[in-house]
């Protein structure tokens, strides 16, 4: 470990960068995630949460990186301990939350989609993850909505009624995935967990949702970071091995 870069990391977004969207990671790309730990300080921040991430990344994972952020950073692990975690209960109130959750189940009754499932609305710690067709869908579901939602924009129109409907709430509505949008306080996103990097001055993050309105995008866009833009998990090892392994002897 001694030969690592000094005060530099290499931070990663989850799905479309490390993995396939809500698939696993590969062997492959374990064996490459370990060997460039040997050289560089390695961190995960996803908007999943920490089940949903240990589900990809394997149960082993907030030992496997030097620092796990699970929903951006809102939950933050460190050498596998817990150093940091942000409740939106505490922030919002029961009766704002009530409120929005009130209306937000309201309008999914009221939408016609072809096909709907359970889970709506699942309450993490930092945020809400509001889904229109329902958590617990099969994944043939899943392909099938997010082809549907791209057609039809149920997600978008959905962000664009509450948005103005909760303006006084400040919220932050993102798009990060196939079937679902998180919802979390103003400045909750994935610049979040650089309030953990204070020690490193170098700070390159691989994200393939870097456009406007991605979610990866405000971290990418940060003065704090290099923002890499991948296509494929391919194409992270591909950039990773140019700027980090080139020339190295591990
Ligand atoms: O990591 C991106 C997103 O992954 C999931 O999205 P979906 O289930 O819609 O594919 C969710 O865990 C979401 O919170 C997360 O931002």
């Amino acid at each position: 470990m001694a030969a690592r870069m000094p005060g530099v990391i290499a931070l990663f977004d989850v799905d479309g960068t490390l993995t396939a969207p809500r698939k696993a990671v590969t062997p492959e790309m374990l064996e490459f995630m370990h060997k460039l730990r040997k050289v560089v300080t390695v961190g995960v921040v996803g908007g999943s949460d920490l089940v949903k991430i240990s589900e990809q990344l394997g149960s082993s994972v907030i030992t496997d990186y030097d620092f796990v952020f699970s929903e951006n950073g809102l939950i933050a692990h460190k050498d596998g301990k817990h150093i940091g975690s942000q409740s939106l209960k505490t922030f919002l109130g029961e009766d704002k939350l009530k409120e929005f959750i009130n209306f937000t189940l309201h309008y999914i009754a009221d939408l016609d989609i072809p096909i709907k499932r359970g889970t709506f609305i699942e309450f993490r710690s930092g945020m809400l993850n509001v889904s229109p067709i329902g958590r617990n869908c099969s994944q043939e579901e899943r392909d099938e909505f997010e082809k549907y939602d791209k057609i039809h924009n149920v997600r978008p129109k959905m962000v664009a009624l509450l948005q103005e409907k909760f303006a006084h709430l400040h919220l932050t509505f993102s798009i990060g995935g196939q079937i679902s949008f998180d919802v979390f306080p103003r400045g909750w996103d994935k610049t979040y967990c650089l309030r953990f990097l204070d020690d490193f001055h170098e700070i390159h993050f691989f994200g393939d949702k870097t456009y406007k309105g991605g979610n990866d995008h405000e971290i990418y866009e940060s003065e704090r970071t290099i923002g890499h833009t991948v296509t494929s998990p391919d194409d992270t090892v591909e950039q990773c091995t140019a700027l980090f392994l080139t020339g190295s002897s591990s």
